[in-house]
């Protein structure tokens, strides 16, 4: 056996043996590393005559070779031991029960909002959505609203600097009439629809917040008139509170978009503190409460979209849909709507599974 020879046998026997990583590890330094042994060895070539290197070399390439595979191969056996001796420890027990994921629950506006679209679905309405950034021409002027309206004032609305590109102001829109805007624009009567979503106003008080949210009804056919409107909005109100004797009031009233116009109220009671829908408004401990806008739709507003006055008409109606959770729900403070506490929500949320049908029950 040649000195290399039983120099690479020492080395390799020696790394065979190591106990663990660190020991591998001295062992590479010792060999390979800058003072290393086998590092010494590969120096030696320098100096030899072209013949000696000739038969030397490989021999000396042979035994770094060996070494750095033997190294190589200890410490995968060393790695792989720990893994398995890990896996032993550290054994899974597949029956135990999970942990409990944290649990997300459904906004009180999005229930209402769900409640909302399943009782009208039930009276053959689509629900319709559009852009809450609008142009000034379909939030106010094709609404009837004239330039010097004050809710146009800029202490109302939230404008953007520019103009788009037909030269309108852009805006937030201020109610989701601009979509009832865009479908009658866009789609032949008999329209039924309800226009949900996100609206802005310049006003923050205990009772105002700058988003809040409505729902706007629209329907359009060639008879139309506030007989369908009463008994709509009647109908969803029961369904709505769960309630049969619920009792409506229709006050004149005035918006731009609709003649004539009504407001609408509703008999309610205070019950612990709480309003409790229900019952007729001049009853004894009753009292009547403001719930919404209606009317019926201007004949200026179906003309500025597109339909003949003379051959289709309807009614319009928008309520706020968080005054809505309140009443129903028993809320008291608008604010914390949208104050993001999670406290709040998981207070007065709703389960992610209980989707609202007329079928299984509209409530939460
Ligand atoms: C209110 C008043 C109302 C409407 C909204 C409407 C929409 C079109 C045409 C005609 Cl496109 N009317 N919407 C009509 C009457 C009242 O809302 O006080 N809401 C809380």
């Amino acid at each position: 056996m040649s000195d290399y020879q039983a120099m690479q046998a020492k080395l390799v026997a020696e790394i065979d043996a190591a106990a663990d990583l660190d020991a591998v590890e001295a062992l590479r330094v010792a060999a390979l590393g800058k003072a290393g042994s086998v590092s010494a060895l590969l120096k030696t070539l320098g100096g030899m005559t072209p013949d000696e290197r000739q038969t030397q070399g490989p021999q000396i390439h042979a035994l770094r070779e060996a070494v750095t595979n033997a190294l190589a191969a200890r410490k995968a056996a060393l790695e792989g031991a720990a893994l398995e001796a890990k896996l032993a420890a550290e054994r899974l027990d597949m029956t135990l029960p999970a942990d409990a994921a944290p649990k997300g629950s459904v906004h009180p506006v999005s229930q209402v909002m769900d409640e909302i679209a399943e009782i009208f679905a039930d009276m053959g309405f689509a629900v319709a959505t559009g852009p809450e950034i609008e142009d000034d021409w379909r939030n106010f002027t094709a609404l009837n609203i004239p330039e010097t309206h004050p809710a146009r004032a800029m202490h109302d609305t939230f404008y953007f600097p520019d103009k788009d590109a037909e030269g309108r102001a852009m805006l937030l829109r201020t109610h989701t009439s601009p979509v009832q805007v865009r479908t009658m624009m866009s789609k032949e009567p008999p329209i039924r629809i309800i226009a949900p979503g996100r609206v802005y106003r310049s006003d923050s008080d205990a009772t105002h917040t700058p988003m809040f949210h409505q729902v706007e009804g629209l329907v359009i056919d060639r008879d139309i008139h506030m007989g369908h409107l009463k008994w709509t909005l009647e109908t969803f109100l029961k369904a709505f509170f769960e309630r049969d004797d619920i009792v409506l009031r229709l006050r004149p009233s005035y918006f731009p978009f609709t003649e004539p116009s009504a407001e609408v109220d509703v008999g309610y009671r205070q019950e612990k503190g709480r309003r409790i829908v229900g019952g007729h408004g001049d009853d004894d401990g009753h009292a009547w409460m403001e719930l919404l806008g209606s009317g019926m739709v201007n004949r200026r507003v179906l003309a500025n979209c597109g339909l003949d006055p003379d051959a289709w008409q309807g009614f319009a109606f928008g309520i706020g849909i968080d005054r809505l959770a309140m009443l129903k729900y028993g809320m008291d403070d608008l604010r914390a709507f949208f104050d993001g506490d999670l406290r709040w929500l998981s207070h007065y949320g709703f389960g992610a599974l209980n989707v609202p049908t007329l079928s299984g029950g509209i409530s939460a």
